[in-house]
């Protein structure tokens, strides 16, 4: 490695290969690892802990461990423990294919938290006690400060309250990340204030994470890119849906009830979500800033547009190509960027506080807007609720999306009843398919089902569900959410024994 990136000599003594820290780990621990969708996952020392786990398997000794991240990681991290059957609990989100598989076929036991919930349950001992952290970071300053990688996640955490540490340092990552994160520690109840952000620009912390030195046992060094996913372009359903939003919030700055350059922006992950961002790159909003999650392609354009001014995050979470563009021009977008930690970026005080738009992907909505992110036919997980909850309660505009129909047109999304709810009725203000919006603020359930149907149902799907709630109120014994229980979940059951609803 030609630059050194560890200058702290204390730390520097402890460097060692992958498999000489991954033994350190023992056997039933709690691990908690960085890691925030894609970006800043420990990339060595998990997959040296999955061969010795397979070792042990071989030779007959049960080896698992419990994974707790800041969000999504990488197959590096959740695959290669889920293959060989190491992972005994994992929270608080996935989206890893071998681990979903894991977990609806019950092998593992997951925990779907509200990734601003992680820190306070962690801290007061909900989730048992942490015995590593592998925090993956850019480098290590003199003084033994931290310079955090391209996720903050749940590190400060982690560090705290970890009883043994091991840091990756990645020299793949740019030095340049140094300066772009704002770490600020929220105290516990009894003793918590106001977190003293009023503005998506504000810097409230340091730029640097910190660790007793003493509790570090090793310092790995790697060299390996953060692995993200390519985002397909926009297809025409995406578009329509993108076409809608903009729409919307036009209509809402026309009205007042936004300003021109609206609120701070928090959008979900996937190609929806992407193009709403592509759509708000081509439209006519200007200044815009985003207090979000993850940072993805469609805000790396609008910064480099100079349509959006500010961009304040816990990760990115960028397709290869965008990445490469990031790290060749880090310094410039570093005025634009900060990354904080999940319990603040994600933080119901500030959410409220500033007024934040929120923009979710949806699995299904029901006719009264009730919303399931998170599974498949009510038994089935697909990621897990993320974020999504923490902005959709606390946000000035909640809004969720879909396409109306999904597996070729054979399911609706939009359901008499959904078959698991994450968001509430309470918690969802607009709906939007490719069909169009349904701007459920201020209306009662029976209002929020005509509204539904009418503008978010895909044609096909329709009369059914017009069938459906004419039938539900004319028999429904009560009269404020009317349903036929017999039936509410007959779409889904449909589904699973001829497969189409
Ligand atoms: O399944 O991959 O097997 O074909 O669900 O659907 O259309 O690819 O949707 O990638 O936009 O993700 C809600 C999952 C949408 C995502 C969800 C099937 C469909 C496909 C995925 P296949 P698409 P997207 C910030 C906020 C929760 C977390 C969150 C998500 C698969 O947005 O995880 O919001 N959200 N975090 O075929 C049965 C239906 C279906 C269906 C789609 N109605 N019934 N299957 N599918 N609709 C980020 C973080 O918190 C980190």
């Amino acid at each position: 490695m030609s630059e050194n990136r560890i200058l702290n000599p204390q730390l520097e003594s402890k460097i060692m290969s992958a498999e000489e820290a991954a033994a350190l780990v023992p056997a039933g621990a709690n691990v908690g690892v960085s890691g925030f969708t894609g970006a800043g996952y420990p990339k060595v020392v998990p997959v040296a802990l999955a061969k010795r786990i397979l070792d042990a398997r071989v030779s007959g000794r049960k080896f698992r461990v419990s994974l707790w991240t800041g969000a999504s990681t990488a197959p590096d991290l959740d695959s290669s423990l889920a293959i060989v059957d190491g992972v005994e609990k994992r929270l608080p989100y996935q989206s890893d294919p071998v681990l979903r598989n894991k977990i609806n076929e019950g092998s593992v036991e997951y925990t779907d938290i509200h990734l601003s919930h992680v820190a306070q349950l962690a801290a007061f001992g909900f989730l048992g006690k942490l015995d590593v952290a592998i925090i993956e970071v850019v480098s290590i300053t003199e003084d033994g400060k931290l310079i955090p990688s391209s996720s903050v996640g749940n590190n400060p955490t982690w560090l705290a309250q970890a009883d043994k540490v091991i840091l990756e340092v990645n020299s793949w990552q740019s030095a340049a990340l140094e300066g772009m994160h704002d770490i600020y520690n929220v105290a516990l109840p009894p003793h918590r204030t106001p977190i003293p952000l009023v503005k998506a620009t504000d810097r409230i912390g340091s730029p640097y994470l910190e660790v007793d030195p003493a509790k570090v046992a090793a310092v790995v060094e790697t060299h390996r890119p953060d692995r993200n996913s390519p985002f397909s372009p926009p297809d025409e359903s995406s578009k329509k849906i993108a076409g809608h939003i903009l729409e919307f919030l036009a209509h809402e700055v026309k009205k007042g009830r936004l300003p021109k350059n609206l609120l701070p922006l928090q959008s979900g992950v996937g190609n929806i979500a992407n193009a709403v961002l592509s759509g708000l790159n081509e439209g006519p909003f200007e200044n815009l800033t985003s207090y979000t999650e993850v940072l993805q392609d469609g805000m790396l354009d609008m910064i480099k547009s100079g349509k959006l001014v500010c961009a304040s995050a816990t990760a990115f979470s960028l397709s290869p190509d965008a990445l490469s563009e990031l790290n060749a021009d880090l310094a410039r977008y570093s005025r634009n960027i900060i990354l904080r930690p999940q319990e603040i970026s994600n933080n119901p005080e500030v959410i409220r506080r500033l007024g934040i738009i929120a923009m979710n992907g949806m699995i299904e909505a029901d006719i009264y807007g009730n919303v399931n992110s998170t599974h498949i036919m009510g038994t089935k997980m697909m990621n897990g609720l993320g974020g999504s909850g923490d902005f959709a309660r606390n946000a000035y505009l909640s809004i969720f999306m879909t396409p109306s129909v999904a597996r070729g047109g054979d399911i609706s999304c939009i359901v008499p009843m959904v078959s698991h709810i994450d968001h509430t009725e309470h918690d969802v203000q607009a709906l939007v398919t490719e069909q169009g919006l349904a701007d459920l603020r201020g209306l009662s359930p029976k209002q929020r089902a005509q509204a539904v149907i009418e503008h978010c149902a895909h044609p096909n799907f329709k009369p059914a569900l017009k069938d459906y709630y004419k039938r539900a109120y004319d028999k429904s014994a009560g009269k404020h959410t009317p349903h036929l229980l017999e039936e509410c979940l007959s779409w889904h059951l449909r589904y699973l024994e001829k497969g189409k609803m």
